[in-house]
């Protein structure tokens, strides 16, 4: 997030949630959006296919079809520009290619950005003009946005949004990307990403090699035989499993994630990791990804070690253990340092020679505390967060560049990272798959509030499967009556890929032509029928659009 949660709480004057199941997967954000409708009487506008809980407190639901998100934005802005809403200052003073991008949007008059969304005219007009003269307004955005082939243009059509408002830098307005995992933010902060170490800083950077093979002992210098650090790009997780079948990959350690449930396209996914030669999985518990692993190591829950988290609005958070590992686990950096001091062994035998004088080069961390002095010294928007800091209860947003500095609760105040915020023409494409004949409705998946993704840790707990114990496929009461599904029936849901048996749920959350499903469930996953079409830039997979067919079983 650009800004942060109390911020746009008590700052914002209108709120535009677009593909963000808000109340139900980000509750307590949720929560704190709900009240300052409530309290401050800020105007929400949702933008979703689906009537999700948060449309109770909003303004207005804007019900596109699903993928035609940038038609729906880029026509709303035309709007903003015909009437002149924009904020000419910002754009001239922060702002470049305007022109460029004007042009875009000019070819997408309201009338045709209502024929490929389905929303009608007035509400676009009525849209706008809330957006136009109601500052500043918080965008805030999920999963709905990004799971698309154009899951990256989405969110710079979003970006040339709040800019052309003059929404960016501001209290109570900004873009904020509400972010899945409780450390999905700190993972890729610190280089769990195919193309950057810590803080993003890139692996083809020359300069940024040298800096981390000094302090971990090993040659940047391609040229050497011993050298250590790869200036190449690395794959990610959606092109590593595929890549098994096309040799690129032999080998995967895997920790914490299940992609035999979570990626999609599952039959194929099956055939991938059966197909490999060696695969390690760290988990704390035996998921179905485990079914094709040569070794299991146990980590341990979060519960059972010390360690921080970093937040959705960049905030780092101390987590304290709370109770002893259980069993033979043990606290995942502990795992990975274990056998990253094996594979280094015995140094009087090996060409590719590691200096272990170097400052962290031997793997010796006692605690977290040592690996957050690494993550100090190697990360600068990082630099001054220390466990130390934390333990006082310092509220700490990185950036955070010294040990004196405060932290930075909202972004690009001033400029922005690359100096002037670059406006991009941005046009809509069609989703991979739509219906046609065979399969004539489109197929959305997601979560509920009941259950966490796999279901690995969800399906556990007693009283969660009490209220919600097996996948349900939201279906539309028209479509339910066609099908002629009469109180509990069970629906057959089949897509070019895979097919599920699972209940109906009949309700008008979801438009007729269109069902939902989720991946909670391994007997009836959602995953057995998305498309593994990708963001050609992120690589994220088109979860939110395939096409499928719906049959009544019984
Ligand atoms: N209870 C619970 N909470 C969770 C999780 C969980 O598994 N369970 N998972 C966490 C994780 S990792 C993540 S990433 C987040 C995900 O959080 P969200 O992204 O909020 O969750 P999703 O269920 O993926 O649904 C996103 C919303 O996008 C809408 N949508 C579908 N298609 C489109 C479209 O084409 N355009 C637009 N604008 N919207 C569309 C859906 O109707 C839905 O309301 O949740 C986190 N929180
Ligand atoms: N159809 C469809 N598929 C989707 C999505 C969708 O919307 N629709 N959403 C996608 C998204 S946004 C996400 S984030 C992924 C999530 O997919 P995954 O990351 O695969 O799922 P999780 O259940 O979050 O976590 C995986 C494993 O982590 C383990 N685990 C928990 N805590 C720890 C720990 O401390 N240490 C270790 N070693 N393991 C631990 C759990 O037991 C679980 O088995 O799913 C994706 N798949
Ligand atoms: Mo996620």
């Amino acid at each position: 997030m650009s800004n942060s949660m109390d911020d746009v709480a008590a700052n914002a004057q209108a709120l535009f949630i677009i593909g963000s199941n808000t109340s139900e997967q980000h509750p307590v954000f949720g929560t704190m959006l709900r009240r300052a409708i409530r309290k401050r009487g800020v105007k929400l506008i949702v933008a979703d296919p689906r009537r999700i809980d948060m449309t109770d407190f909003a303004m207005m639901h804007i019900r596109q079809k699903p993928g035609t998100d940038i038609a729906l934005l880029n026509g709303l802005m035309y709007i903003i520009l015909e009437k002149g809403w924009e904020d000419k200052a910002f754009i001239e003073e922060r702002c470049e290619n305007f022109d460029e991008f004007k042009a875009t949007v000019m070819q997408y008059p309201p009338e045709k950005a209502s024929e490929i969304t389905g929303v009608p005219v007035e509400q676009l007009y009525a849209a706008a003009e809330i957006m136009g003269t109601t500052k500043p307004m918080a965008v805030m955005w999920a999963m709905g946005i990004t799971q698309h082939i154009v899951g990256v243009r989405n969110v710079m059509t979003l970006a040339n949004l709040q800019m052309l408002l003059g929404n960016m830098g501001k209290p109570g307005g900004g873009v904020n990307p509400l972010r899945g995992q409780n450390n999905v933010q700190g993972a890729c902060d610190m280089g769990g990403l195919p193309n950057v170490y810590s803080a993003y800083q890139p692996v083809i950077n020359e300069e940024v090699r040298a800096k981390f093979a000094k302090a971990w002992g090993v040659n940047s210098d391609q040229s050497s035989v011993n050298s250590g650090l790869s200036p190449k790009v690395g794959l990610t997780v959606t092109e590593m499993i595929p890549g098994i079948l096309e040799n690129k990959i032999r080998a995967l350690y895997i920790m914490g994630e299940d992609p035999a449930t979570s990626d999609p396209d599952s039959a194929h996914i099956r055939h991938c990791l059966e197909s490999i030669d060696f695969l390690v999985l760290q988990d704390i518990f035996p998921t179905e990804t485990a079914a094709f692993a040569d070794v299991l190591l146990p980590g341990t829950s979060f519960a059972e070690k010390t360690g921080t988290f970093s937040n959705t609005e960049r905030r780092v958070q101390l987590v304290r253990q709370a109770i002893a590992p259980l069993g033979e686990s043990k606290p995942d950096w502990q795992i990975t340092a274990e056998i990253a001091k094996r594979v280094i062994g015995d140094q009087s035998s090996v060409t590719r020679k590691i200096d272990l004088d170097a400052p962290w080069a031997k793997w010796e961390y006692k605690s977290p505390t040592d690996i957050m002095a690494e993550i100090n010294a190697l990360t600068p928007s990082y630099a001054g967060v220390t466990h130390a800091r934390l333990e006082k209860g310092e509220r700490l947003q990185w950036p955070v560049l010294n040990a004196e500095h405060p932290g930075t609760p909202i972004l690009h105040t001033k400029a922005f990272a690359r100096g002037k915020g670059k406006f991009m023409p941005i046009d809509h494409v069609p989703a991979p798959e739509l219906p046609d004949d065979d399969y004539p409705m489109i197929l959305s998946t997601g979560r509920v509030l009941y259950h966490w993704h796999g279901g690995e840790m969800t399906r556990r707990a007693k009283g969660l499967m009490e209220v919600y114990s097996e996948a349900l496929v939201e279906i539309n009461p028209m479509d339910a009556e066609k099908l002629g599904v009469n109180g509990h029936k069970t629906l057959r849901v089949t897509s070019r890929r895979g097919s599920i048996e699972a209940e109906a749920w009949v309700t008008d959350r979801v438009p007729p032509g269109m069902v939902y499903a989720n991946f909670h469930f391994p007997e009836a996953s959602a995953n057995e029928l998305t498309i593994a079409a990708l963001d050609p830039v992120s690589k994220i997979p088109s979860f939110k659009v395939c096409a499928v067919k719906v049959e009544l079983v019984k």
